[in-house]
């Protein structure tokens, strides 16, 4: 039993999500194993190291390996609560279904050291349904085991699903400060749960029921989607009919119940662009809103390809920079980000035309062979007389007018409104006069 004695925790999958929330965790007091499947991961953890940027997580991690509350191995050992993270990606089935495999070996392995008492608790972004799934696969590995809904009497461990929120550039914060949706298999596992998180969270934690938290994540990523596309709807209607996008939405946002998202060169990343997948692929004929949401976003990207390929074809002896790859401001998140597909098409079109700043990370692997080079912002500012805003990192936001003034800029992100427009540009397509 749990009662104020700290809890063992293991935590399945160091990823993004699982190495973090293993460290607050340590932080709070608990001893914690974290389970990876890559030994590289494991040992550059047990050294007091991290494999992945983000704000603050090294000192973090550095200092509870240090004090030796927090453990990476890829062996599972016993433990009181198991925090599962690992990826559920899709299917390569290509009809975008979600894969949840490494949930359910993450949850065999669990099976393998389960004892009465523990708690399971899911937090990868999964399907409706995968809690229940994960629970009755382990009633198959463990015969030996009473489980929740499958037994009349007290079940010997407790099984929930509780979804992460954070967002990458803030995630120790948001881990810690964010409200927490609990979902159990039944009342009595969500409130097992809930005595976990509260260890560490000091978000309100709301209990519920397993397929209802499942849902909820989904619902929260679909939500963000259907209202960026939205914006991103507006910035392809305003190049068409020639206004300025962000105009407009500045001033339809004066109004006391419009909130308008900010347009973009897509959508990117590994939960918005994908999760809402997750909900077409349970009811394809129930979410015309949320696949067309999806496929709007996707075109966005191809559009701002087609934009600029005609600048860059409009103005045939300028050399050409792509200002930023990552997914979305400060961050050195490259995975499926639009910037970096925009980038990598313009590289493949025009070669050495094309010059790439992004201070987060270097080029990767599509843009060899295309001639394409990584530059710095200073170099791009004095040689490149076409610059293509893809990314709306700090550094290339405080970049004053003077620098810019003379050049022709495709904004994707409207980080510069005082560029003056030509009389022809279209949204997006500011022209410095
Ligand atoms: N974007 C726009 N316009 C906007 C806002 C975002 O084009 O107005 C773009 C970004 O540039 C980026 C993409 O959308 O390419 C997603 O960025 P994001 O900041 O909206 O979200 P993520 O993917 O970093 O994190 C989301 C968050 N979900 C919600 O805000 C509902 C986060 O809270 C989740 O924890 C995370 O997904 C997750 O892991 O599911």
């Amino acid at each position: 039993m749990m009662g104020d004695v700290k809890p063992d925790v293991c935590v399945v999958g160091l990823g993004y999500i699982g190495l973090p929330t293993a460290a607050i965790i340590a932080r709070a007091g608990c001893k914690v194993l974290g389970l990876d499947v890559s030994q590289h991961v494991v040992d550059t953890i047990n050294r007091g190291e991290i494999h992945i940027e983000e704000v603050d997580l090294d000192g973090l991690v550095h200092g509870v390996v240090q004090r030796g509350l927090l453990r990476a191995s890829t062996q599972i050992e016993p433990a009181d609560v198991f925090v599962i993270a690992v990826p559920t990606p899709f299917a390569k089935d290509g009809h975008h279904t979600p894969d949840i495999s490494y949930v359910l070996s993450a949850a065999t392995q669990v099976a393998a050291v389960l004892k009465a008492g523990d708690t399971v608790i899911l937090e990868s972004t999964s399907p409706v349904g995968t809690t229940q799934q994960m629970r009755d696969l382990m009633v198959g590995l463990r015969p030996d085991l009473k489980f929740p809904g499958k037994t009349k009497e007290t079940p010997d461990v407790s099984i929930a699903y509780c979804p992460e929120r954070v967002l990458p550039g803030r995630i120790l914060e948001e881990l810690t400060n964010n409200d927490r949706s609990i979902g159990g298999i039944t009342p009595r596992c969500a409130r097992k749960a809930l005595a976990f998180y509260k260890r560490f969270v000091r978000g309100t934690c709301v209990t519920t029921d397993a397929r209802s938290a499942e849902m909820t994540k989904l619902v929260e990523n679909a939500y963000r989607d259907v209202n960026i596309a939205f914006a991103n709807e507006l910035s392809m209607v305003a190049d068409k009919m020639g206004l300025d996008v962000w105009e407009v939405i500045r001033l339809a946002n004066r109004h006391p119940r419009v909130n308008i998202l900010q347009p973009g060169p897509g959508v990117g990343g590994h939960c918005i662009a994908v999760d809402p997948w997750f909900i077409v692929s349970s009811a394809p004929e129930q979410t015309p809103l949320i696949r067309t949401a999806r496929n709007v976003n996707d075109g966005k990207m191809h559009h701002v390809v087609k934009q600029a390929a005609s600048l860059v074809e409009a103005n045939p002896h300028a050399k050409v920079a792509c200002l930023g790859l990552a997914f979305k401001a400060n961050i050195d998140d490259f995975r499926e980000s639009p910037a970096r597909y925009v980038a990598a098409s313009l590289a493949r079109q025009f070669g050495s035309r094309i010059h790439v700043v992004e201070p987060y990370g270097a080029l990767p692997r599509e843009f060899e062979g295309t001639g394409a080079v990584q530059i710095d912002v200073d170099t791009a500012l004095e040689e490149c007389d076409v610059l293509i805003v893809l990314v709306d990192h700090d550094v290339f936001k405080v970049i004053p007018l003077a620098e810019r003034s003379g050049k022709v800029v495709y904004d994707t992100r409207g980080i510069w409104p005082d560029q003056p427009s030509a009389e022809t540009a279209s949204a997006g397509l500011r022209l410095a006069s």
